[in-house]
């Protein structure tokens, strides 16, 4: 595709093929337009006779691959097509025909490929073998698999201490390279352990674990079917987890209540039409998704769950039935103080912080105790915020209250990101390490792991701008843009001696690198995997627990690829090359890592032939047992100070996100079909009200100064407002491009994510 040249290059987004254009969609999610926009994706990457047959081996019970897309569990009723318009663009991204191959870069210098958009580097297609970045040329040039490692093992080696490395991993790496990846980084000697999940489940990881003794949610799909009332925070389900659309209309179909809690009402917040349901499919039959939705401000979400408790408690004066009190005694701890909290909370407060009126969360607590069995569930729009952590325990304070845990059809239920970074965590990515895990590590693979607390993402960030992070390694996704503060980042970036991305697309972090670079191009989870035992599998974990295998059919896109464990353990013996971990006997034969796996990891005892059950098997959840893990022993309210959200005068609170044509840094195309946008995707959602009162009308280009915790200024300019429907005070647009307007320090001193959800923002008509 020819770029043209754009004021706002480097561009994230493809060069629009028309003027941008927006009208708001009052159509059902998924369903005609779904399949229409499937069929132009498989054209244009040529893959419609393959892209089809792949599809129908995606989320088989028995063989198959794992969607490589989101984390939503498969159908549990035997799935024969559990599939959506998202997975299958996703799918066919990795199957495309288009190579970036060596004629490729030696056609471009690394300058040049700067200046390209996001989309383009992407639009080269799949890396094919791999390279090294020769500063004399500015160019990637080839360079063997033998001395891509040994270029690895020497910066390791050299390292005055082992801190100075750091190995990031993005959600899609499967659970026998999770752990031979942290393997050989402890082995090294360091929790330097950054990952994606740091910039979007961390609070809740931190809430839950806090709160229940577990960092997960205890909820499954069968639980989703028997539930009388769904509260969903916070997502973007037709987007972002399309499939959870089919629980959704179930629930409805079923009598059940569900309550969409979100600034905006997304599509999937009013009707769907399935797209695995041919007959409504042909008959354009849509069904309901949502029997309240409720515009909450950006940030507003605690004072409404405060709220709901706070009603759920003066019912429960007059009838006890309100409140579970027989569960408040046996299995929790901190009842009255949260109860306290609550009456002295005014209803001015929570009105003035939810945005919402005291009716509207009376209505959402009347449902919730109206109901004998509810779950909550939430994704980033709750998690990305300074008091994540709070707002996720406050959820759980709700359903302590009516006991809603540890029974069919309750619980809390986190919408987990990338469709495997729930299994990264569980299989040892964590900076901050239990010492219990590390006492089993050092015991079954006998290295002395560091006990040390390593860097996230925000402290990799920092530590290479100071110079004491010298290698950067990344395991797949794209840091440089998927991170905050993109100028200061890529200066960061930059500062590394080395930086080594294990990837199978080009993209911006392979452009924005260290003094020296490493392209190491790895099979996608559609490719085949030989080994010398036979044809691998990898397994992984999904948002709710279930493990399962995971097995690539296509030839691979190259013959050059390799694996990610396969690299991972040609890195770990050129950096150890005494060590004793056998990482090539590992790499012949997958069953072998598993088999240490299920001596070093809790809950996959028998890991082998468990995970070889038609739908794999579920790690066991302490907390749905009613088996609390925490230093009570017990069940913990949580009674933090309620949360101020409100903007201050003329300021608006600004939230990034996904468009629909997108995965994370991946831009499909720019068109936001659910939110009624073509062509576009440098814009601003605005109240219209908000727009009035800053003299700024539908298109107008605006100017956007970020303010940041430590008082600097970043800015945005030539920006288009469009005016929709969402609360006074609130703002959004898109992630990865508003990256910019996030400064580095701006991350919540609770989860140290980044507020990605809340970035405090002045927006004026442009001059
Ligand atoms: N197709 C597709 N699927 C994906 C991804 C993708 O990029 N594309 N990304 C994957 C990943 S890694 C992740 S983590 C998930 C992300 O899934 P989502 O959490 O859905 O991601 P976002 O697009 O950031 O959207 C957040 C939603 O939160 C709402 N929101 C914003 N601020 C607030 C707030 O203060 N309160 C509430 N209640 N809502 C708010 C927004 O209006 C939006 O609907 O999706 C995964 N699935
Ligand atoms: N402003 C803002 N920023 C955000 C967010 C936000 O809401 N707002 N969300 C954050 C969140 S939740 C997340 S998860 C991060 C995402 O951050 P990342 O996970 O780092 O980014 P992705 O865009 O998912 O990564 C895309 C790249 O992954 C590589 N890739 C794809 N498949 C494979 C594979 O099978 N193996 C390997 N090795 N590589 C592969 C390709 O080269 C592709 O270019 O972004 C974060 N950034
Ligand atoms: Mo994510």
């Amino acid at each position: 595709m020819m770029e043209a040249e754009s004021d706002l290059e480097p561009r994230v987004g493809p060069v629009p093929k028309g003027e941008p254009y927006f009208h708001p969609y009052h159509h059902p999610a998924a369903g005609w337009g779904a399949a229409k926009s499937v069929t132009k994706f498989l054209l244009d990457e040529g893959t419609l006779i393959e892209g089809p047959r792949a599809i129908m081996k995606m989320n088989h019970e028995n063989g198959g691959f794992d969607c490589p897309g989101c984390a939503w569990p498969d159908d549990t009723k035997g799935l024969k097509l559990d599939i959506c318009e998202n997975g299958i663009k996703h799918v066919t991204w990795e199957l495309t025909h288009k190579r970036a191959n060596r004629e490729m870069f030696a056609r471009h210098t690394v300058s040049e490929m700067h200046e390209w958009s996001d989309f383009k580097l992407e639009d080269q297609g799949r890396l094919t073998e791999p390279m090294v970045y020769d500063a004399a040329t500015d160019h990637y040039v080839p360079i063997s698999w033998h001395d891509a490692f040994e270029l690895v093992g020497r910066h390791l080696r050299n390292l005055e201490n082992p801190n100075q490395a750091s190995y990031y991993t993005s959600g899609r790496l499967g659970n026998e390279a999770t752990f031979l990846y942290q393997l050989m980084a402890r082995e090294l000697g360091t929790n330097n352990l950054p990952d994606c999940s740091n910039m979007c489940h961390e609070a809740s990881g931190r809430a839950l674990t806090a709160a229940l003794g577990t960092g997960k949610g205890t909820v499954d799909l069968k639980d989703w079917e028997a539930t009388d009332a769904l509260f969903i925070l916070g997502v973007n389900v037709a987007s972002n987890a399309p499939r959870m659309l089919t629980s959704l209309t179930e629930a409805f179909d079923r009598g059940a209540q569900v309550v969409h809690i979100n600034p905006f009402i997304e599509a999937g917040a009013t009707k769907a039409i399935i797209p695995h349901d041919f007959l409504d499919m042909a008959t354009f039959h849509a069904t309901r998704t949502s029997t309240l939705d409720l515009q909450v401000r950006v940030g507003g979400d605690m004072a409404l769950l405060r709220g709901m408790a706070k009603a759920v408690l003066e019912q429960a004066k007059t009838d006890p039935k309100a409140i579970d009190s027989q569960f408040i005694n046996r299995h929790t701890v901190g009842f009255e103080e949260y109860r306290a909290l609550c009456e002295a909370t005014p209803w001015e407060e929570l009105e003035r912080q939810s945005g919402l009126s005291r009716a509207d969360i009376l209505k959402a607590a009347r449902i919730y105790t109206d109901a004998d069995r509810s779950i909550i569930s939430w994704c980033l729009g709750v998690t990305q915020h300074e008091h994540g952590v709070d707002t996720v325990r406050e959820i759980v304070n709700l359903l302590l209250l009516r006991g809603n845990l540890g029974r069919e059809g309750a619980g809390p239920s986190p919408v987990r990101g990338h469709s495997n970074v729930q299994g990264n965590r569980t299989c040892g990515i964590d900076h901050r390490p239990e010492p219990e895990f590390l006492d089993r590590l050092a015991e079954v693979c006998k290295i002395n792991p560091p006990r040390d607390h390593g860097l996230d993402t925000i402290g990799t960030l920092q530590a290479m701008n100071r110079g004491d992070v010298k290698v950067f390694i990344g395991m797949g996704g794209n840091f440089a843009l998927a991170v905050p503060d993109s100028p200061f980042s890529y200066e960061a970036l930059r500062n590394c001696d080395l930086t080594v991305q294990v990837s199978t697309k080009l993209n911006r972090s392979h452009v924005v690198h260290g003094k020296e670079a490493l392209i190491l191009p790895c099979l996608a989870r559609t490719d085949k995997d030989h080994q010398r035992a036979g044809v691998q599998s990898t397994s992984v974990e999904d948002s709710m627990s279930m493990v399962h295998l995971s097995v690539g059919m296509k030839r691979p896109a190259s013959k050059h690829l390799l694996s990610e464990p396969a690299i991972i353990s040609g890195m770990a013996r050129a950096a150890l090359p005494a060590s004793p971990t056998p990482w090539e006997w590992y790499i012949e034969d997958y069953d072998r890592i598993r088999d240490t796996m299920s001596e070093v990891l809790d809950g996959f005892e028998d890991f082998n032939r468990r995970v070889r059950l038609p739908l794999g098997f579920r790690i066991k959840q302490p907390a749905r047992e009613l088996i609390f893990l925490t230093e009570s022993g017990k069940a913990e309210f949580s009674s933090a100070k309620l949360a101020d959200v409100v903007p201050a005068p003329g300021m608006l609170a600004l939230g990034t996100m996904r468009s629909h044509d997108q995965w994370n840094t991946t831009i499909y195309s720019d068109n936001d079909r659910y939110r009624g946008i073509k062509n576009l995707r440098e814009l601003v959602f605005m109240n219209e009200d908000d727009m009035r009162e800053r003299g700024i009308s539908e298109f107008d280009p605006v100017n956007i100064v970020a303010t940041a915790k430590d008082g600097s200024h970043r800015y945005l300019d030539g920006y288009l407002a469009i005016p929709y429907d969402m609360p006074r005070g609130c703002a959004a647009g898109y992630m990865p491009e508003m990256n910019v307007l996030i400064a580095l320090c701006d991350y919540s001193t609770q989860s140290d994510q980044p507020l990605m959800k809340h970035v405090k923002v002045h927006i004026t008509a442009a001059t």
